[in-house]
């Protein structure tokens, strides 16, 4: 990656003078006059990076190539700074909660905090409270940054708050991360604290509130406006009453249907040495949009040829290319024999009478609400039903490499590497139940289109632990029970979370009435 990129180009164009510190190359003359004033400028164009971001100017990609640049050119000049030129913002320290492996939202958030003047503590992932404890004794930051994926690690988050007030910590705190929200943050996590505790939705915000807590003019009241010291009474609005718990199957799904018969029922285990294949099945809205930050429809503009649109995509190929050297793609996946018994699924071993396995659904609590037991069909003439269970990875090695090139100031890269891999796992995930339906007999069309894939128009489903249809997380110890995905290298962590970050775990099923719900609580009891 070269230190050449567009967001310098629309500094220039909306900051006709360039200070030195954001040149790409170094200055002929080290004296440079513009060098007694260089951390303000510095800081002053960061700040114009960011106001670029939120009006929507620049995407993450852009942000990231400007702090290479930055970085680039500060470390050259440190050398002829004074000390007190170089002085950090602030002191944060980062951590991915006890349980959580989430990495690339928590490492944005570093490097760019890091490349706007403060001084970054990055404790890493499935980081318990007392670690935090220690580090802040140690450290004394001015803020402590918390992170995590799941909405487990939501409520890990207030379990690291109360330890954290218990242990005396004052510092405000900073949460963010996919299943959190405003709501949880003020009335859950900040009661627990009872200091204040800010939502970060990306890692923008996550610096504009840093910006305002280091300010003596801000500090005060933005402490305040984030301090809830208990739960706000909240004006529940009415819900109309649930359908009582039923077990019974939803009238949605068709039972008349031929089982069709299993391929096989070994276990198997493949790499995929074919990376430019599980490649084509990344959704670019998901690696381009979600994590990049691409704005607008990628894919038209693409072929529009947008520079922005043709300029991330050969950053990216730039990234495949590198990447192509060294990540493993590794598969694992198993047919079972499956009997439905109201909401759950039993799991056997070919002709096996006691279950490997049970499996409790939620079901909608409503007139013919769908459970996931509905999609198993009953066994004919002693012949049972099937569905799959896989587990998929591409992230061996990955974090290792996003470290070193973020250390590097390789930004960029360390980030996309990352977006890479873990789109690459949802990929494999989607090109393995490929595989899964043609084995099982059932081909895609010859027409079918990738966006087809994408949003799952083809025969049968899978469902992730998790989801909304089973959200029970706890569920995955029976898929590692079942398929033992250690031995591709996927460990289960205590907050059933796979490790490396970019892993995903399916459970297949062939029904052709298979569709994407959300399942109530409190129904999972076995009552038939
Ligand atoms: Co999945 N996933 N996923 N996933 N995934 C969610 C989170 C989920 C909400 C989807 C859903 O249900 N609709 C759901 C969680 C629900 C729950 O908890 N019950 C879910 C699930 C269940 C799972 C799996 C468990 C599914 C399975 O395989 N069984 C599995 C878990 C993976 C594992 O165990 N290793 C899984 C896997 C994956 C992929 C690998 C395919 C992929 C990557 C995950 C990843 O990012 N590591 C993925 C994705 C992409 C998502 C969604 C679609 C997007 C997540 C994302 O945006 N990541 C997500 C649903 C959604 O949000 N729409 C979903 C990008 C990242 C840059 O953003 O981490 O939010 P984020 O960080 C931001 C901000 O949060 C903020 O700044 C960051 C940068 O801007 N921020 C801070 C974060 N920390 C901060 C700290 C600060 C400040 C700001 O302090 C100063």
């Amino acid at each position: 990656m070269t230190h050449c990129n567009p967001s310098l180009g629309l500094l220039r164009a909306n900051a006709p003078a360039v200070p030195s510190v954001f040149r790409n190359t170094p200055p002929a003359n080290a004296e440079d006059e513009s060098l007694r004033t260089a951390p303000e400028d510095w800081r002053a164009q960061m700040s114009e990076v960011g106001r670029l971001f939120n009006n929507n100017e620049l995407i993450v990609a852009e942000v990231l190539q400007s702090a290479e640049a930055m970085k680039a050119a500060v470390t050259h000049l440190e050398q002829f700074m004074e000390k007190a030129d170089t002085a950090a913002r602030g002191k944060v320290i980062l951590a991915t909660v006890k349980g959580d492996v989430h990495d690339i939202g928590k490492n944005l958030v570093e490097i760019i905090l890091a490349n706007n003047g403060y001084d970054v503590v990055n404790l890493g992932i499935k980081v318990p409270p007392d670690v935090l404890i220690q580090a802040c004794l140690e450290h004394r930051p001015d803020a402590i940054g918390l992170s995590g994926l799941l909405v487990k690690s939501t409520q890990q988050m207030v379990i690291t708050a109360a330890d954290l007030k218990a242990a005396g910590i004052l510092a405000p705190i900073l949460v963010g991360g996919a299943a959190l929200s405003e709501k949880f943050t003020r009335t859950k996590i900040a009661p627990a604290y009872g200091e204040a505790v800010c939502y970060a939705k990306d890692a923008m915000t996550g610096l504009s509130l840093m910006n305002r807590l280091v300010d003596p003019a801000q500090r005060a009241s933005t402490l305040a406006s984030h301090t809830f010291t208990e739960a706000p009474a909240v004006v529940e609005a009415p819900v109309e009453p649930l359908a009582p718990v039923t077990t019974r199957r939803s009238r949605k799904v068709r039972t008349d249907l031929p089982i069709p018969p299993a391929p096989y029922l070994d276990r198997r285990v493949r790499d995929v040495p074919n990376l430019a294949e599980v490649w084509s099945y990344i959704n670019p809205f998901m690696l381009y949009g979600k994590n990049l930050g691409y704005k607008g429809n990628f894919e038209k503009d693409l072929l529009a040829h947008e520079p922005k649109a043709l300029e991330l995509f050969h950053n990216m190929d730039a990234v495949k290319q590198e990447v192509a050297g060294f990540m493993k793609v590794k598969t694992l996946w198993q047919f079972f024999e499956a009997e439905r018994e109201g909401n759950a699924i039993h799991l056997f071993e070919q002709g096996g009478a006691t279950p490997l396995q049970t499996f409790q659904f939620g079901r909608q609590r409503r007139e013919d609400g769908l459970c996931l037991s509905d999609y198993i069909l009953d066994a004919e003439e002693g012949r049972r039903d099937h569905l799959a269970l896989f587990v998929v990875t591409a992230g061996d090695g990955i974090g290792e490499r996003a470290e070193a090139w973020k250390k590097a100031g390789e930004y960029f890269k360390s980030i996309a590497i990352q977006a890479l891999a873990t789109e690459t796992a949802e990929g494999t995930a989607e090109w393995l139940h490929r595989r899964i339906r043609e084995d099982w007999g059932f081909p895609d069309p010859p027409t079918i289109a990738m966006h087809d894939r994408f949003t799952s128009k083809y025969h049968g489903k899978r469902y992730s632990f998790g989801y909304p249809a089973c959200p029970n997380l706890d569920d995955q110890r029976g898929v590692w029970k079942l398929l033992q995905p250690d031995d591709i290298g996927v460990q289960l962590t205590e907050g059933m979370m796979m490790e490396p970050e970019a892993s995903v775990s399916a459970i297949v099923f062939h029904h052709p009435d298979c569709a994407y719900f959300t399942a109530d609580e409190g129904e999972t009891a076995l009552s038939v």
